[in-house]
């Protein structure tokens, strides 16, 4: 029988996705991957997952891992030569045609194409990921020219450094392999996947000074609740989201 990494999910055999994190913080990442899901997941061997200090592919005794911008201005960029030294550690490649088909890099940063669900699932189903923090002032661009598979943004607002941004990849991508969710269902009917934010929920008391639970949930007619439940994510869409129904 095949011992790990592999393993069979389902009818399916397959590897344990490998996730990568290149950061100037490792330690940032100390418990982050304890919890819930994330945790499971990596328990049951679905994922492994593991944060590499930038610094250990400096080969300066300082170890220094930024400098001045060309052409000048404020803040300081990040070096070139560590990440393409750890891209190549982590997959066997130095340039984005030499990456596997089966593995994605990706830079995260306020530059990058938005993180959306459908994203989240491509990189679910690749063996390895490998996430690039980058600095809020910058990374050298020869790192999103010629390295890596993706540049990523998690929205339209600034981070000072995408570790937090990281982290949401991480949660969206894991959560999405099979086997990670107690239901193969539930990733099928939540927000997003099928262009609809979810419907609302609600659970005991039906009467919470004074705010009533809608009377359809309590009834048991389930092709009701499936209507009920389907129009209410429509109004909840069109309230919060109403470009998700723009097409
Ligand atoms: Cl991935 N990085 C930074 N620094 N800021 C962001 C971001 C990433 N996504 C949104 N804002």
């Amino acid at each position: 029988m095949r011992q790990w990494p592999f393993l069979t999910v389902g009818l399916l055999t397959r590897f344990a996705m490998q996730i990568d994190i290149i950061t100037i913080f490792p330690d940032y990442f100390r418990e982050a991957f304890d919890y819930g899901i994330i945790r499971r997941a990596r328990v049951a061997g679905l994922v492994n997952i593991q944060p590499h200090d930038l610094r250990a592919w400096t080969s300066d005794k300082h170890h220094v891992v930024d400098d001045r911008p060309f052409g000048g201005g404020d803040g300081m960029v990040l070096k070139p030569e560590p990440i393409f030294a750890a891209v190549e550690s982590l997959t066997g490649a130095r340039r984005r045609e030499a990456i596997a088909p089966t593995k994605r890099v990706a830079l995260l940063s306020p530059q990058g194409k938005r993180l959306t669900q459908s994203l989240a699932a491509e990189f679910a189903k690749c063996e390895q990921l490998v996430l690039i923090c980058g600095r809020y002032e910058g990374v050298d661009e020869r790192v999103a020219d010629a390295l890596v598979t993706d540049e990523v943004s998690i929205g339209d607002y600034v981070l000072s450094g995408g570790e937090p941004a990281a982290l949401v990849v991480v949660d969206a991508v894991v959560r999405l392999i099979p086997g990670a969710l107690g239901s193969e269902t539930s990733a099928a009917t939540e927000s997003f996947s099928d262009g609809l934010l979810d419907c609302p929920h609600y659970t005991r008391p039906p009467d919470f000074e004074g705010m009533k639970v809608p009377e359809v949930l309590l009834t048991g007619n389930h092709a009701e609740i499936a209507k009920w439940r389907q129009q209410a994510a429509e109004e909840k869409t069109k309230r919060n989201r109403p470009d998700l129904l723009k097409e």
